[in-house]
């Protein structure tokens, strides 16, 4: 499989149907062990720690052949403010997060709702790697090896009703546990929403680990949102309710300052942030001056331009 421009597999660009099918094509041929013929994109192998291996599939097709960014990178330089505004914050101080028993509520626009137990319903949900672009509206970029599920798998379980128009998702709020949330540097819980269509798009994943593993506090455990052709504040951690609404749902940094941050956030080399440009991006992990073009919709345009068509994406930013 050549790489495209953007370095966005070919197969990710044929219509859906194609595409589901050349997905269940290549699972056959890993399970009758052709694998050596596909190319390498799988993450390097995971470093020694102490959390949990897991147990998951690669998907390759929606999994971008890029070398990912080492993991002390993806797990010492975080923006998670309910541990502190330093990079290396979230690091230092998450460990108060208790994600293990953790309960999720579905809510809203739904014929079932209710609040469960993650495990209950991680035991029901087959998990995937996915490699994926992530881009900081602050204009730094990093490749991560996520282990998730597609989040429209999860919501069409809670079957949305008619009235169903977004989704919204909530931080813990329980400041033992996430000391940040004594500050009034963000109004608290953090809250993020999506269009039923974003939300309901196969690249949209909700993820539970990184580099094969269980997923680090500091990166958002037990269950955080990614959103890879968002900027990265749309990838809500540790999300404790999920909710069907009909009205746009209100988000944390577009609340905090909406003249900055807006509730579509798609990358977006063209709309500059009102305080810099959003042209280039600097690489993480490839040295302190290792800058790169950012890619319209982070790269991923072939697969979402199509949900934006005919939105003046200035206006709506
Ligand atoms: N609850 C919560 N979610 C959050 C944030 C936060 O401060 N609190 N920061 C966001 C921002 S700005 C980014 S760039 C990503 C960072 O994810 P990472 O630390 O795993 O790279 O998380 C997003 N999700
Ligand atoms: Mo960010």
């Amino acid at each position: 499989m050549t790489k495209l421009p953007g370095g966005i597999a070919p197969s990710q660009i044929t219509s859906r149907e194609v595409f589901m099918s050349r997905r269940a094509l290549l699972a056959g041929a890993l399970a009758g062990g052709a694998a050596a013929a596909l190319p390498e994109a799988r993450a390097d192998t995971p470093p020694a720690s102490s959390l949990k291996p897991l147990k998951y599939t690669l998907d390759r097709p929606y999994s971008v052949s890029l070398k990912p960014t080492p993991y002390e990178d993806i797990t010492g330089y975080n923006n998670f403010y309910e541990f502190g505004t330093d990079k290396s914050d979230p690091k230092a101080n998450a460990y108060t997060l208790r994600p293990h028993p953790w309960s999720l509520t579905l809510a809203g626009e739904a014929e079932i709702t209710g609040t469960y137990h993650l495990d209950d319903i991680l035991k029901t949900q087959p998990l995937e790697e996915r490699i994926y672009r992530f881009r900081c509206v602050e204009a730094w970029s990093m490749v991560i090896p996520w282990v998730g599920f597609e989040l429209g798998a999860l919501l069409r379980r809670f079957k949305p009703t008619s009235r169903a128009k977004y989704v919204e998702f909530t931080t813990l709020f329980d400041p033992q546990q996430m000391p940040g949330e004594r500050d009034s540097i963000l109004p608290w819980p953090y809250v993020e929403g999506l269009r039923m269509d974003e939300a309901m798009h196969p690249l949209t994943i909700l993820v539970v680990g990184l580099y094969g593993e269980v997923l680090p506090n500091q990166d958002g455990a037990p269950l955080r949102l990614i959103v890879p052709w968002k900027y990265g504040f749309k990838g809500i951690k540790s999300i404790v309710k999920i909710a069907f609404t009909e009205q746009q749902p209100r988000n944390t940094w577009n609340i905090a300052a909406p003249d900055e941050y807006g509730f579509y956030a798609n990358v977006n080399p063209n709309v500059p942030h009102p305080r810099w440009s959003q042209a280039t991006e600097r690489v993480i992990g490839g040295g302190w001056f290792a800058r790169q073009p950012t890619l319209m919709f982070n790269g991923y345009q072939n697969e979402v331009a199509n949900l934006y068509r005919g939105m003046d994406l200035h206006r709506y930013f």
